[in-house]
């Protein structure tokens, strides 16, 4: 009786020990395609990503740059289709496939304070309780949202009202409705067309301006191929970071706790990193390019373009009780992050 116990708690105690190694020598490599380069915002989220999976496991992650694997349309059904586990993209190619990101499109809805921004994507209920399961609705299991700068404007040729952008065509990210009744509302004619089209249709004149964070406009020489920069304050780019959900539910929970803590990592190190992004954007073109004219709408300019704005945000809202409620939500978490770092 007392040997065939024993016999049993040696198997069961050998079967853990031997579950306890094939979990940790297990290892795989995990693909991770992003919508920018290794040096921009987006790459320096999956570095950091990728550091700590390789430094906490065996797991190796294999990073894609923009371009490697077609344009950044396509990663997001290479995602969801499990030929990739992770995805970096901006939320400007989201709205067409989950309309409730194209909230991080809205006009004169995000601050373009860094330190309201960093208190928003650290503690912003939309993002980290509502957008999760919208997210698990399209097959993905999201893991960060985060700032990439302020949007600036550049184009031939200078602009202060609606008036002046009338029959400019004005370039836009492709997979966002919002951005599009943005900027007819504005008063131009938008041209939805993905990155990779639009420095040739800028070479053209097929455009006559985009919009862009500075960081991104120096990076890609942008300021070289416009006359003008000018700062609306009407918008902020920003990118999200996903994986395929089937995926992620099939992780063990060790493995399930490992990706978590690698993306909690990666989002602290772009938020301390976009803190200074907007400031070595505009600094770089200053130095650079010191002929390159730079306007910051008045007040009085930006009226206009805020009061067509309302028309975009309520636009937005209407679409589906969804979107009302992520609306209400994150109006409610930037007045927090604003009374949080007054
Ligand atoms: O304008 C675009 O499409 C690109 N802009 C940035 C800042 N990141 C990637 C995106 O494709």
């Amino acid at each position: 009786m007392k040997t065939s116990l024993y016999l049993k708690t040696v198997k069961l105690l050998v079967a853990s020990f031997l579950l306890m190694i094939a979990t940790n020598l297990h290892a795989e490599e995990w693909k991770y395609a992003m919508g920018e380069g290794e040096t921009d915002p987006q790459g320096i989220y999956a570095t950091a990503f990728k550091d700590f999976i390789e430094e906490n496991s065996r797991h190796t992650i294999k990073i894609y740059p923009v371009g490697s694997l077609g344009e950044e349309t396509d990663m997001m059904e290479q995602t969801k289709a499990g030929i990739l586990q992770f995805l970096g993209q901006s939320t400007g190619y989201m709205g067409g496939t989950i309309p409730e990101m194209d909230l991080f499109t809205l006009p004169y809805v995000m601050p373009t304070d860094t330190k309201q921004l960093d208190y928003f994507f650290k503690n912003s209920k939309a993002i980290n309780e509502m957008l999760p399961p919208i997210f698990n609705d399209h097959g993905l299991e999201l893991l960060s949202i985060f700032p990439e700068g302020e949007m600036a404007v550049t184009t031939f040729e200078p602009f202060h009202s609606p008036a002046d952008l009338a029959g400019k065509k004005m370039r836009v990210m492709p997979g966002s409705p919002i951005l599009v009744e943005t900027y007819k509302s504005f008063g131009a004619s938008p041209v939805p067309m993905t990155w990779g089209d639009l420095i040739g249709a800028l070479k053209t004149n097929m455009v006559d301006g985009q919009e862009n964070p500075t960081v991104w406009i120096e990076a890609y020489d942008l300021d070289h191929l416009t006359k003008v920069l000018t700062y609306t304050g009407h918008g902020h780019f920003n990118a999200s970071a996903s994986a395929n959900k089937a995926f992620f539910d099939a992780l063990s929970e060790r493995d399930k706790k490992l990706v978590r803590a690698a993306a909690d990592h990666a989002h602290q190190v772009i938020l301390e990193e976009a803190e200074k992004l907007d400031a070595y954007g505009i600094g770089r073109i200053v130095r650079t390019n010191p002929d390159y004219k730079i306007v910051t709408l008045t007040e009085k300019e930006r009226a206009p373009f805020k009061k067509a704005a309302t028309a975009v945000q309520a636009s937005f809202a209407s679409k589906s009780d969804s979107n009302k409620k992520l609306l209400d939500q994150m109006m409610a978490d930037l007045k927090e992050a604003e009374a949080k770092t007054k």
